[in-house]
């Protein structure tokens, strides 16, 4: 009987050793401590860690401590990191049918923008994406980007001439840019502080809570409100995880995903009216365009381009249809 008992104590010990080593997980994450996409990616790990009875635990480095935007594409695809929540510009590097949602002016405001997302061409992206190594298990709320400047008072699209404006480093907006005859400067997002306290830069361009979260509206106080970019951010998960996982388990994490996404979009509607009042409290000062007409004509080509090129044509006239 002996036997049997050292097969229990086995058993026992593996059931144990089992229970006592989860498998950790990290996740990459760009923003600070009370931002919306920190918290809604904090409540994904406690509902993965609820919902898998603690097998799978997931910390968030935030404030892009483990690398910048670009870096952590790579180290998605690579496996360095598992789980991450990216903006759609540094995405449209790994997928060319993303750089749609970069374009100014194609979605009227958040709602038109979901509804596309959490549609057909939603799982188009999703799997376009998937083919690429990332798995979308939530779409949250980019904003509408807006310009504001440490020097300059922009008034109209005129005014940004000759500025040099900080840009993620991402192919559309280089271009957009370029059509305000600006000089495009692609800086890291944690540098960009530093760009307007040296001189590097005149202008940038963010949706309100990054303008305050960073700070940027201390150095640049003049917000010329164009909302020329409403685009999305998802959060995604490795391929290489995913195909690790149980199909309970995927749903566990799909799940966790989609209410994340939800919980990210209430908390940012919050917090975009708390960073406009903030900011203006603080001496900031909103010029809103009055008519974006002149601002759209410039942007003729990048439309003709991404209607030429095959890899956007079908998504673009999907977006512009309805
Ligand atoms: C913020 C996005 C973040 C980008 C950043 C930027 O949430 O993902 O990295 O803008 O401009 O709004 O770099």
């Amino acid at each position: 009987m002996a036997w049997l008992g050292v097969l229990c104590l086995a058993l026992l010990c593996g059931q144990a050793s089992h229970a006592q080593a989860p498998t950790r997980l990290r996740a990459w994450n760009i923003h600070p401590d009370g931002y919306p996409v920190t918290e809604a990616m904090k409540g994904f790990a406690a509902q993965v860690a609820r919902a898998t009875q603690g097998r799978y635990q997931i910390e968030v480095f935030s404030n892009a401590t483990l690398g910048d935007q670009p870096k952590a594409v790579q180290m998605l695809k690579s496996g360095e990191i598992d789980i991450a929540e990216f903006s759609s510009g540094p995405l449209s590097d790994a997928v060319p049918g993303i750089k749609v949602l970069n374009l100014p002016f194609l979605f009227t405001d958040s709602a038109h923008m979901f509804r596309h997302l959490d549609g057909a061409l939603g799982q188009r992206f999703a799997a376009n994406l998937q083919a690429a190594g990332f798995v979308v298990l939530g779409w949250y709320d980019g904003g509408g980007r807006s310009f504001y400047c440490a020097n300059r008072a922009p008034a109209n699209i005129r005014d940004l001439a000759g500025a040099s404006i900080r840009v993620q480093q991402s192919e559309v907006f280089m271009e957009m840019i370029r059509l305000l005859d600006a000089k495009p400067v692609a800086l890291p997002f944690k540098d960009v502080l530093g760009g307007f306290q040296q001189g590097a830069i005149d202008c940038a361009e963010n949706n309100m809570p990054s303008y305050e979260s960073t700070g940027h509206f201390k150095l640049a106080k003049s917000v010329y409100v164009t909302n020329h970019v409403i685009s999305p951010e998802a959060l995604v998960v490795s391929s290489a995880l995913w195909a690790r996982l149980s199909p309970e388990d995927r749903k566990a994490f799909s799940d966790a995903g989609a209410q994340s996404a939800l919980l990210m979009r209430e908390l940012w509607n919050r917090r975009v009216a708390q960073a406009l009042e903030n900011t203006a409290r603080q001496g900031a000062q909103f010029v809103r365009v009055k008519d974006i007409s002149p601002f759209v004509r410039r942007m003729a080509p990048l439309y003709s381009k991404y209607m030429a090129d095959p890899t956007t044509r079908e998504e673009l006239l999907t977006i512009i249809a309805k």
